[in-house]
């Protein structure tokens, strides 16, 4: 034990509570907890398990008047496709998504380089209905999106920034405990590392000219703006967010199966990280994929399985004349190579890699459970 510790016998604890002290809830959160408490309730009294999907990116305000802020690459292509699959797989679908990013089943018809005003066509009455082409691809995911919504199997919760999700995050999983077990957490947003801290925010948009920008205060003073011009610099100066993961664990859900995701741009060190990060969070599953290649394949560490890697299979779509839709090339999701794939991906993948990995993933929930009721 390191002296800080011996003062402090649970750093997490009360990294947590700082945290939630000096960071404040949005405001939306009493409105999204009522929300998501009556949608517990439903399918725990229905008997249903229950997954928070959390997609998209986290922002990081630089403003408490917000002009500017980092964000990531995300566009939330991960979690909302996952959300789809779990319904499928009879899961109630708990969406905790950064406001604007792809959403389950509109995301087939947003956020393209096709308006949805291309799927559609006037009728000779004057009326706007779904081109010929696009009917049956349209009306399976209309309908899939209907018995979705008529059952009340999918809450949808948004946020924008950081600490926006980590509250969201936390209230929401404690409201998810009463699910014990049946509860899982599936983590795909890709959540900023560094942050600044609410007391440590100018008020106002930073000044990029130095007549108008207010004076950062003394050297030394840790108070001072993260964010701020000096000269004719802008400096910003980052703060880590704790860890929280493990809090997941250990307090917020302590019985939830937990997959959370590893995204690295390195493929020499990814397996290696998420071994690193199921070591030290304790989760269920964690899932490593790289930038380049998450839509081709992911690696599942698991300490239930070692290391898998679950890829698409390769080969190409093709139209049969009558213009219906197939995969010609190998039939199996997963080849056994144990290292990311040397060979380029190009174009679309064959199938949503998602299609392979909530099946997956369900299975390993369901011997979860099998194995906790023994
Ligand atoms: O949202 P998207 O489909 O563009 O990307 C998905 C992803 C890479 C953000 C996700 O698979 C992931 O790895 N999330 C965790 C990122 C992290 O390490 O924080």
């Amino acid at each position: 034990m390191t002296s800080q510790d011996q003062q402090n016998p649970n750093p997490i604890a009360s990294a947590e509570l700082d945290y939630f002290q000096t960071n404040p809830a949005p405001k939306s959160l009493k409105q999204h907890l009522t929300l998501a408490r009556a949608f517990i309730q439903q399918h725990a009294e229905e008997g249903r398990k229950v997954v928070l999907v959390t997609s998209g990116g986290t922002t990081v305000p630089l403003e408490n008047q917000t002009v500017r802020y980092i964000d990531n690459f995300s566009a939330g292509t991960r979690g909302a496709t996952s959300a789809e699959y779990f319904l499928e797989e009879g899961y109630a679908v708990i969406f905790l998504h950064r406001q604007f990013s792809l959403l389950p089943f509109s995301r087939h018809y947003s956020h393209n380089t096709r308006s949805f005003l291309d799927f559609m066509r006037e009728d000779e009455d004057g009326r706007i209905v779904v081109d010929q082409e696009h009917q049956s691809d349209m009306i399976d995911v209309y309908r899939k999106y209907m018995a979705a919504k008529k059952d009340n199997l999918l809450l949808i919760l948004s946020f924008v920034t950081i600490t926006e999700y980590l509250w969201e995050l936390r209230e929401v999983a404690q409201l998810m405990q009463p699910l014990g077990p049946r509860a899982m957490f599936y983590l795909a947003a890709a959540v900023s590392d560094f942050f600044v801290p609410h007391d440590r925010m100018v008020e106002h948009k930073i000044q990029s000219s130095e007549e108008f920008s207010q004076q950062a205060s003394t050297e030394g003073d840790e108070k001072r703006p993260a964010a701020r011009t000096e000269g004719k610099s802008l400096i910003i100066d980052l703060e880590p967010v704790p860890k929280f993961l493990k809090a997941l664990v250990d307090g917020w859900a302590p019985d939830a199966m937990i997959v959370s995701f590893k995204l690295e741009t390195d493929p020499s060190i990814l397996v290696k990280k998420a071994k690193y990060a199921l070591d030290k969070y304790a989760h269920h599953l964690v899932i490593g994929n790289l930038l380049t290649t998450r839509k081709w394949e992911v690696v599942f560490v698991s300490a239930e399985e070692g290391t898998k890697w679950i890829r698409v299979p390769r080969g190409r779509r093709a139209k049969s004349l009558s213009g219906v839709e197939s995969l010609v090339g190998q039939a199996s999701g997963q080849i056994d190579e144990d290292s990311p794939s040397a060979h380029k991906f190009v174009g679309e993948p064959l199938v949503e890699i998602e299609s392979l990995i909530i099946p997956e993933i369900a299975a390993m929930h369901e011997r979860l459970l099998t194995a906790g009721s023994k």
